[in-house]
């Protein structure tokens, strides 16, 4: 009523400077916003692992979830199927909540063409220098990844990423995902802190994970689940300890009663289910190390051919004196030579106990015919796994213990896997050996009681100096040993705790080695693994103290 008294020219008036003083409102805030944004957020970059070299701005810049992308460069014979299997993926994880593809390019360009730009990004543009896909140790994975809004406001900008192989466009993927976050608010994807500017590079070319299926079984759905939640971490390589003393689940045409050592006829896997866990994992970037740990650690190989076992009532190492212990040994590595392509093939060699080789009859008169020690003969297995190994073409790796004993013997190409204590990748890349560093103090997963900055912390060149030895130390891997995990339980002891120890092998020396990390790297790695955790990942809480045991 009151209003209605009032002249009409005056209200007017009064809803023209309420409506300028909230457009002038409205733009302080949103320039306040853009420039001065919560400090404790700019002082962090939540991407795990971190880039090597990275500037970012202050940018709120919207993605259109119909995102394209045109491959550029030396594409060969058309986009690889690789990169284009990626980019869908990586499409469905960032754009969960929106829904993929609504909304075509042809009804974007549309609205360019009446200017109307719904989005800031429309597009992302890969630049590849090599069509070349052989996936080996020390491939080229670096990539830049560029983020910005078009000059030009009535066209959308793009997100550019270079590389030099298809795995460097992978990794520059997960770093965009990594980016992107959802807004709900408006609803939308939205990078922030852009213009991103990122140029990046792995520290290490082995970054390892290792899984046991021998001492449980897991269900290739569930390999395939860790080889996917190791891509987010950029880990590359799964070493897959497949069979060991509790059972033998690999098939192996040559000797086809190898796998009667498996748990039960339905804890297997196929010849096809090998490949496709190695495909899988190619499609990711990540190769597939197999492990036939010999002599020791080879008991179950005696449920299919009992002659292996020195005698019925002494199963373990395998028998060294036949020949025929031999021969099974060449036709399992052959038989996996055509589903293994990476160059590198883990022979073990760990723990092996002598004692039955000693105090069965015929070993230990074999022993003295050939005047041999049991420590000899323990040297003699390993270095004819290796010739076996080498023969087809194949890297030999050991575990620690080789080295130890007979440090002048073992091929030259060996690479040393450490697990017994820190110490031995010094002594190894000073012999001239390449080393993976596995100390199992900060880096056997099955270790509850090993909190993240533990894992986090440890470093793989700790004690090397000369840069030609450093260079020896190819990587580092976490050891997930299945004793004590299953299917129920495996990924969330994997993660975060492998994600520390990505973190370590990716990143640059410094930027993982701050002071105070509980500042630098605790909250990024907690981001990370609620990351992990709306990706669907089982990843337990950072700060859990793992052990069920009172904190000392
Ligand atoms: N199995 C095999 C294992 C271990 C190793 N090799 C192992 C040893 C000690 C600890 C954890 C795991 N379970 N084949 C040693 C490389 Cl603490």
């Amino acid at each position: 009523m009151m209003f209605h008294s009032k002249p009409r020219n005056l209200i007017s008036l009064k809803k023209t400077s309420f409506f300028i003083f909230l457009f002038i409102s409205i733009s302080i805030s949103f320039a306040f916003r853009i420039t001065t944004p919560n400090p404790k957020e700019e002082s962090l970059t939540y991407l795990w692992p971190l880039p090597s070299q990275f500037t970012s701005g202050n940018q709120s810049l919207s993605v259109d979830p119909s995102l394209t992308l045109s491959v550029k460069g030396h594409v060969g014979r058309g986009v690889s199927h690789i990169l284009n299997a990626a980019f869908y993926r990586y499409r469905g994880i960032v754009f969960k909540h929106t829904g993929v593809g609504f909304g075509f390019g042809f009804v974007r360009k549309l609205k360019e063409r009446m200017s109307v730009v719904p989005y800031d990004i429309a597009s992302l543009k890969i630049i590849l220098h090599s069509d070349k896909e052989e996936l080996q140790l020390g491939v080229d994975e670096s990539y830049t990844l560029q983020v910005s809004k078009a000059d030009d406001s009535s066209i959308a900008g793009e997100v550019t990423i270079e590389a030099n192989t298809v795995y460097g466009a992978l990794r520059g993927l997960e770093t965009l995902s990594q980016l992107c976050s959802f807004d709900y608010t408006t609803k939308t994807v939205q990078i922030n802190k852009a213009p991103w500017s990122i140029k990046d590079k792995p520290r290490f070319a082995y970054r390892g994970l290792m899984l046991d299926t021998s001492r449980h079984y897991l269900p290739i759905t569930v390999i395939k689940q860790i080889i996917e939640s190791m891509s987010y971490a950029k880990l590359n390589v799964l070493h897959w300890h497949i069979i060991d003393e509790e059972s033998f689940p690999l098939e192996i045409p040559t000797y086809p009663n190898l796998w009667n050592g498996s748990y039960s006829k339905w804890e297997r896997y196929t010849v096809e289910d090998a490949y496709e866990i190695v495909n899988f994992a190619k499609m990711r970037g990540i190769n597939v190390m197999a492990e036939v740990d010999v002599p020791g650690h080879a008991e179950s190989w005696g449920a299919g051919y009992p002659d292996l076992w020195p005698s019925p009532t002494c199963k373990e190492p395998l028998d060294v004196s036949k020949t025929f212990t031999f021969d099974v040994v060449s036709g399992i590595l052959s038989d996996m030579r055509k589903i293994f392509p990476f160059e590198l093939f883990h022979l073990g060699g760990d723990e092996v106990n002598t004692d039955c080789w000693s105090n069965t009859s015929h070993v230990h008169e074999w022993l003295q015919k050939h005047n041999m020690t049991t420590k000899g003969a323990y040297e003699y297995f390993v270095l004819k796994a290796q010739e076996i190994a080498l023969s087809k073409n194949w890297t030999p790796v050991n575990w620690e213990e080789t080295f130890n004993t007979f440090p002048t013997k073992l091929h030259p190409e060996t690479v040393v896997h450490n697990w017994l204590g820190p110490g031995v990748c010094p002594k190894a890349v000073a012999k001239g050996f390449r080393c993976i560093f596995s100390n199992q103090g900060v880096w056997y997963l099955d270790h509850l009681d090993v909190p993240w900055d533990k894992v986090y912390t440890a470093e793989p060149l700790e004690g090397i100096h000369k840069d030609s030895e450093q260079k020896l130390v190819i990587g580092g891997e976490v050891c997930m040993w299945g004793e004590t995990a299953d299917t129920s339980d495996v990924q969330q002891t994997i993660w975060p705790r492998a994600a520390a120890a990505a973190e370590r092998l990716w990143s640059p020396r410094d930027s993982t080695s701050a002071k105070d990390i509980t500042l630098t790297a605790l909250p990024r790695l907690q981001h990370f693994r609620c990351l992990l955790n709306r990706r669907g990942v089982a990843a337990a809480p950072v700060t859990n103290f793992y052990a069920r045991t009172a904190p000392v």
